[in-house]
């Protein structure tokens, strides 16, 4: 059997810099998501400084400020982090398909990974256990995936 050199990310990124953006919308929800994430960031020994927190009205506007962030050329990874609930919208299912479209489509075209930490859920109690500050924090998932991209972006791209 041949040995195959692994080439993976991992969480050594105190030299990196991470821009998070916020959605306003549901703003108890994703103030607990941004909690989960600064605190998965700087157990991972990033420094306050080396993070920048940037709001946006809701999840629809995600993908533009996240992509202008990536292109600025100042951030090793973004963290977008929202909260649609079905039943607070008609259009729940437009929202929701344009953030994650338009958040996937701004890692492709900037080449900066850009982490999915949108919570789109049925309910506002869904939403809260996916906030809390515990291991379930969706923020802290998506920081936690942004840092394993970055530093394996840094090691694909030598
Ligand atoms: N934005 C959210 O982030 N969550 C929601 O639940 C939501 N609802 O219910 O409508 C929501 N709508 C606003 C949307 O994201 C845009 O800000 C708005 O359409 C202006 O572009």
């Amino acid at each position: 059997m041949s040995e195959f050199r692994p080439v993976e990310g991992n969480f050594e990124v105190t030299d990196a810099r991470f821009a998070i953006v916020v959605s306003r919308w549901n703003g108890d929800i994703t103030e607990g998501l941004l909690r989960g994430a600064v605190r998965a960031l700087e157990r991972q020994g990033v420094p306050s400084g080396s993070i920048v927190v940037s709001r946006v009205p809701g999840a629809f506007e995600l993908p533009l400020a996240a992509k202008v962030l990536a292109e600025s050329g100042r951030f090793d990874a973004i963290i977008t982090l929202g909260c649609v609930i079905r039943g607070d919208t008609p259009h729940f299912d437009y929202v929701c398909s344009e953030c994650a479209r338009g958040v996937g489509e701004a890692a492709l075209v900037t080449g900066i990974p850009v982490a999915f930490g949108v919570l789109t859920t049925d309910t506002l109690e869904q939403a809260q256990i996916r906030s809390r500050d515990d291991e379930e924090n969706k923020g802290e998932e998506a920081a936690l995936s942004a840092m394993e991209m970055a530093s394996l972006l840094q090691q694909l791209r030598g």
